[in-house]
This record gives C-alpha cells, structure tokens and sequence, in this order.
C-alpha cells in the first residue's frame, strides 16, 4: 500500500519536474531588490561592475570629502565669527584670490568627475557583435519577446501572487552566461522602459522606433528588472524576469521551445535539403 503510493509520488513529481521548465532548473534568485537595500544590485555584469567601480571607489569617497569639508566650514564659519564675538560685523565684500579658488576647484573637480563617467557612458553605449539577439516590444501592460533566430515568442505576463512580489511572470526571458546579449526594444502603444539592474541595463522601448542595448550576464540564476517608464494605470505590474543559464542548456531550451511549438530548427532544415 504505501509501497505503491510512493510510486505513484514518485511518478507526479517526475511529470511535475518535467512539465517546470525553466524553474525546473532550480536556479537561485541572483538579481532582485532585498529588504532595506542601500546600495546597487549586482554586479552581474561587466558593465555594472563598472558602475559599481566608478561609485564606490570614485564618486562616494568625493562625495564623502566635499560633505565633510563644507560641514566643517560652515561649522568654522557659525562658531568663530558668531555674533557675540564679532559685535562689530566686518564690511569686506570682495576677496579675489578666495572668489578665483572658490569657483575654479568645483570646476575642477567636475572636470576630474566628467572624464571617467564619460568613458563609462562610452561603455553602457557601445555594441558588438550580438550572440544572442531578443526583441522586447512593450505593451500596456506587459512585455512580449521574440528570439528572431529561433523563431520564438511569447508574451511574459505578471504573477502576482508570486514571490518576489510584483516581479514574478508566467513566461521567462531565457539567456545564456557570458555571451552578448542583443536586446532590441520598442513598444506597441507608450513609451515603456526595459530594466535589469543587476546587469546595470536600462533603456526606453518608444513606439516606431527600435532601440538596442547589449549584456552580457556573468552568473547563472533569475534576474528581476521592472518597467522604467510611467506608462500607465499598470506601470507597476509588468515585471521583467530573466533566467541565465549556462549555454548547453540554454540550446535546450530552445530545442524544447522549438519542439514545442514544432519548429524544425535551421540546421536540421539544411541537413535535409542536402540529403
Ligand atoms: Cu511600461
């Protein structure tokens, strides 16, 4: 009795695990907000990596020093020239040497910030050739995507009663690691926005207009990225959901998608046309 009942467990969870797909996989969550976050996702790409470089070890510490020194002056300014010391005020207006180092550091060092950020920027831009390319298209309120070379699509709608909440989809956007990704985006009504944050990627999806980012992705597991765009009664609730995995099995889920769907893929199409 409990022999047989357990063969028939084994049995469902077999067909169970087989019918998950994707989460079958058992990939850990690698890019998603956590609770009481401060800082940035990731990184889990080259690109957020740099961002996160240029941040922490550039941007923050120049932040930290211009707040404590403009602290300590006004601190200075408020106990040293305070009133009851100083019954008599002062009438000096103008000092050039001051007004020359007060108006030429900030430059300065907006100068010495602009270099770095602008070759980070170069960066964020820059696209090379695609291993994988996917279009986004944008729709009030969901994503649908198409792997072009695979002759996939599908649209990716919210779950909500999902963990995490409000990020979950029914479908997925399925990527291999360490390749270029060519993301192409528009949208079918507003302007909507594509965002990945721990692959530090972002960019509006504009309808009649077909904009591209890259990525490559560096761990395998589940990414989260959100609509960027206000655009609409649903902003909130089109979610981005992105598995990486490693590429053997990436091309098994295309092949599985493909079969799915019954499409025979190019290469066994050239194989049976030489035959
Ligand atoms: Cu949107």
């Amino acid at each position: 009795m409990t022999r047989s009942l357990l063969v028939l467990l084994a049995a469902f969870v077999a067909v169970f695990a087989g019918a998950g797909g994707v989460m079958a996989q058992e990939l850990e969550t690698v890019g998603a907000p956590t609770d009481w976050q401060w800082d940035f996702q990731g990184p889990n790409s080259p690109i957020m990596e740099d961002i996160h470089d240029f941040y922490d070890v550039y941007l923050l510490p120049m932040m930290v020093i211009i707040s404590v020194i403009v602290l300590a002056l006004m601190a200075y300014i408020m106990i040293r020239f305070r009133r009851s010391r100083n019954p008599e005020p002062t009438r000096t207006t103008h000092n050039t040497i001051l007004e020359v180092i007060w108006t030429s550091v900030p430059v300065l060092i907006l100068v010495i910030i602009a270099i770095p950020s602008l070759r980070l920027l170069y960066d964020t831009e820059r696209l090379d050739e695609a291993d994988v390319t996917i279009k986004a298209t944008g729709n009030q309120w969901f994503w649908s995507y198409e792997y072009p070379d695979y002759g996939l699509e599908f649209d990716a709608y919210i779950l909500e009663d999902e963990e995490p909440r409000l990020l979950v989809t029914d479908t997925q956007v399925v990527v291999p690691v360490n390749q270029v990704i060519r993301v192409q985006l528009t949208s079918a009504d507003v302007i909507h926005a594509w965002a990945l944050p721990a692959a530090g990627v972002k960019m509006d999806a504009v309808p009649g207009r077909l904009n591209e980012l890259q990525m490559t992705i560096t761990d395998p597991g589940i990414y989260y990225g959100q609509c960027s765009e206000l655009c609409g009664y649903s902003h909130g609730f089109m979610p981005i959901m992105v598995v990486a995995m490693e590429e053997a099995d990436f091309e098994a889920w295309v092949s599985e998608q493909q079969a799915a769907l019954g499409i025979v893929p190019e290469t066994d199409l050239a194989a049976a046309t030489q035959d």
